[in-house]
């Protein structure tokens, strides 16, 4: 019998859907821009089965992708499971057969050594192949049109290390897939790895390194020479996991670092420069560029841990203030003799999620978006289970003028990731998009909303009502039709 935790991990918005789905021509409220021809891949973390430990974080679902295409002003919805190893193992035995969120001490003996790989947190193309990602565990391939999953890669047996990120950048100058991994030789090692993979999906070079301590090196940046990594004190250990505890705790004792790393073939850790900083939370980057002899990085920080069920290794309460996001510009001069990196704030909006326009990864980026929290607006979450802050509102930075926008989505819905969609592949930056799910928490249903992307404070232009209950979702990424063969001929 299958009876989820009455939770809030399970109930409310959070209620398990499970749907896999195919529907055609969804309803559309507004116009669609007859340039999108493409589509939208997004991914939320969904349990297949009851958690095997009675509750469980939402970090720990299945990967459900979502896929909305896009042509002449239309939008067909499909969507399926990214079928893990995990999923699959679990899907025979009828019931979860691991166990806690990175604790295989918790898995039943059946599975040991099994990759624990959830495919939840990214959905990104590259090489008109869809990547299913989870940073614990290898990328998982997907079909870009059936969502079909093919099954896990090691790029032909070149990728050694065990783990590959759930951020992944793409450099416009070469096309490359730039990624890493971390506990790339097992859970909890410090060992690091750095890849590049071209747009043919043949791994060029790895670069192995280690880190001071071992942290949640969650995402990381680029730009044309570098490879840079933010070393933050979400931390673990082996006792953690055997006292059963959450996976990753936050150690206010430790300092921060900024890894620089030279992006070509030969690089060795002895390369790699590390700036210190303060204690701080550091996740998701906007983007990196440089500008002469210096590197700049923008990254949302907060004073503190920002994520409650990861909480604080000496059992400190959550503060939801010092957890406060703001999109921070971190900067170093190689040139100098520099041990530490600046630190300055950008914006004093609540921010976390940050996007911009991909086609400006590793050069510098006018334009930003994020999902901010808008502490002064009303929340009213009727039958909605969020508790705590809302991400309400959907931020715009523009970093060259200073100037901001902000479109609240209103006191009963809250939103997920925005992604920039380009008019065309050679438009100007910031010239298209916005795509970005709402979650409406009063009726437990979801629209895809498109914005005029440097325009978002006027509200969207148009309202994809979605037919199936999503979730709470992570990641996403478009892709235009012609980035993948099958979806341009398929018209
Ligand atoms: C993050 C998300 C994850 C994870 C580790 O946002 C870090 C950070 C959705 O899964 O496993
Ligand atoms: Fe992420």
């Amino acid at each position: 019998m299958t009876t989820f935790p009455d939770t809030p991990a399970f109930t409310g918005f959070n209620t398990p859907s499970r749907v896999e789905a195919d529907v055609q021509d969804l309803n559309v409220v507004g116009e669609i821009p007859k340039e999108m021809h493409g589509a939208f891949y997004r991914v939320q973390p969904e349990h297949q089965y009851p958690p095997k430990l009675g509750d469980d974080i939402a970090f720990n679902g299945d990967g459900m992708i979502s896929m909305f295409r896009f042509r002449d002003g239309r939008v067909d919805f499909t969507q399926r499971w990214a079928k893990t190893d995990k999923w699959k193992l679990e899907n025979a035995a009828g019931k979860a057969l691991f166990g806690a969120y990175r604790n295989p001490l918790t898995d039943d003996d059946s599975v040991k050594g099994k990759i624990r790989g959830t495919a939840n947190t990214n959905a990104y193309i590259h090489g008109g192949r869809l990547y299913a990602l989870k940073e614990d565990s290898p990328a998982l391939v997907m079909d870009p049109v059936t969502l079909e999953t093919r099954g896990y890669t090691d790029f032909d047996g070149k990728m050694k290390g065990e783990t590959f990120t759930a951020h992944p950048k793409t450099d416009p100058a070469t096309g490359n897939l730039c990624g890493f991994g971390y506990a790339s030789k097992g859970i909890l090692t410090r060992d690091m790895t750095y890849y590049e993979i071209s747009p043919e999906g043949e791994l060029l070079y790895d670069v192995w390194f280690e880190t001071p301590y071992y942290c949640m090196m969650h995402d990381f940046a680029i730009t044309p020479d570098y490879a840079l990594f933010s070393v933050m004190p979400m931390t673990s250990s082996w006792e953690r996991l055997e006292a059963g505890k959450p996976h990753f705790g936050f150690d206010t004792s430790l300092p921060t670092y900024l890894a620089v790393m030279p992006r070509k073939p030969g690089t060795t850790a002895d390369d790699i420069r590390w700036f210190k900083g303060g204690n701080c939370f550091t996740a998701h980057v906007m983007n990196a560029h440089q500008d002469g002899s210096k590197l700049v990085l923008d990254l949302p920080v907060a004073a503190n841990n920002m994520m409650p069920f990861f909480p604080d290794i000496n059992d400190a309460p959550f503060d939801p203030v010092a957890g406060s996001t703001y999109l921070t510009r971190w900067t170093v001069d190689l040139n100098q003799n520099e041990e530490e990196y600046r630190s300055e704030r950008l914006s004093d909006m609540i921010g976390e999620f940050p996007r911009i326009d991909d086609r400006f990864a590793g050069t510098r980026n006018r334009y930003g978006w994020m999902v901010v929290i808008d502490p002064s607006q009303p929340v009213e979450l009727k039958g909605g289970s969020a508790g705590g802050w809302v991400m309400n509102t959907l931020g715009f930075v523009d970093l060259e003028t200073g100037e901001e926008q902000k479109w609240w989505a209103g006191p009963v819905s809250s939103i997920q990731e925005p992604c920039f969609v380009p008019r065309s592949p050679d438009a100007a930056e910031g010239d298209g998009w916005i795509v970005m799910v709402c979650n409406r928490l009063e009726t437990r249903s979801s629209d895809l909303l498109i914005f005029e992307a440097t325009n978002i404070a006027k509200g969207p232009i148009a309202t994809i009502n979605i037919p199936v209950r999503l979730r709470f979702g992570l990641h996403g990424n478009w892709a235009d039709a012609s980035q993948i063969k099958a979806l341009d001929q398929a018209a």
